[in-house]
């Protein structure tokens, strides 16, 4: 039986269905809702924060993006999540951008975005504000790295571009400054050529977000 991806269109679980569309995993797309009333139980014994993305299978729950994509990577016998020489590399930029840059973008992109949509309260400016200074701190570094590369990694294209790149999906959204830092703009266009990345619900049936109802 193949594998089930809870999913929605949210930044994570949106990571992972594009992790899964990318390599042609062999898995079942569920779209759900843990955190309605109706579903909170049942997802609440698949993970314990309530969070997707889910991977099940066989029944086993396998929560977290990154290891979600490791797994369907290794499945695939794919190199996107590198098991050579590279890995510690890979895992480098994973690490970093959770940490830093990834973390810059969720901050802004939950104040102007999530909260907005799910009615969360209003937009806090000063999060906003520290959350701006942020990414602009760490898209330096990034925007330094990327001077003369397509990628993250020398050999090419891997799972770190698309966990750094996984809020950038939203921001039309979070209005990040990113047109001041020229080879994230240039890095994140390529990404955004790739199917599995512009528009990974393609083909499932899955409802749209919330608007945005809060302050602009
Ligand atoms: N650290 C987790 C975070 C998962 C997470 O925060 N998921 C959010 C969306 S970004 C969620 O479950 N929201 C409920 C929903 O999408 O319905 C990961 O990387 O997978």
């Amino acid at each position: 039986m193949a594998a089930i991806l809870y999913y929605s269109r949210n930044p994570n679980p949106r990571l992972a269905v594009a992790v899964a569309k990318h390599l042609s995993s062999d898995v079942t797309f569920e779209f759900a809702q843990p955190f309605h009333p109706d579903h909170r139980d049942k997802f609440r014994a698949l993970n314990p924060s309530l969070r997707i993305p889910i991977l099940r299978e066989n029944g086993h729950s396998l929560w977290e993006a990154d290891a979600i994509a490791c797994r369907l990577s290794m499945q695939a016998r794919s190199n996107f999540w590198r098991l050579d020489d590279e890995m510690p590399e890979m895992i480098r930029w994973i690490s970093w951008g959770k940490a830093y840059f990834v973390q810059a973008c969720d901050v802004v992109h939950f104040e102007r975005g999530t909260k907005q949509r799910y009615g969360l309260g209003p937009i806090d400016q000063a999060v906003v504000a520290q959350g701006l200074a942020d990414f602009r701190e760490h898209a330096r570094q990034l925007d330094a790295h990327l001077i003369g590369r397509d990628c993250l990694l020398d050999s090419g294209l891997s799972y770190a571009d698309f966990r750094m790149a996984s809020y950038l999906a939203f921001n039309d959204v979070a209005g990040l400054p990113l047109s001041d830092f020229p080879q994230i703009a240039a890095w994140y266009e390529r990404i955004a050529t790739l199917a599995a990345w512009s528009d990974p619900f393609v083909g499932l049936d899955t409802p749209a977000l919330p608007p945005i109802i809060g302050e602009p």
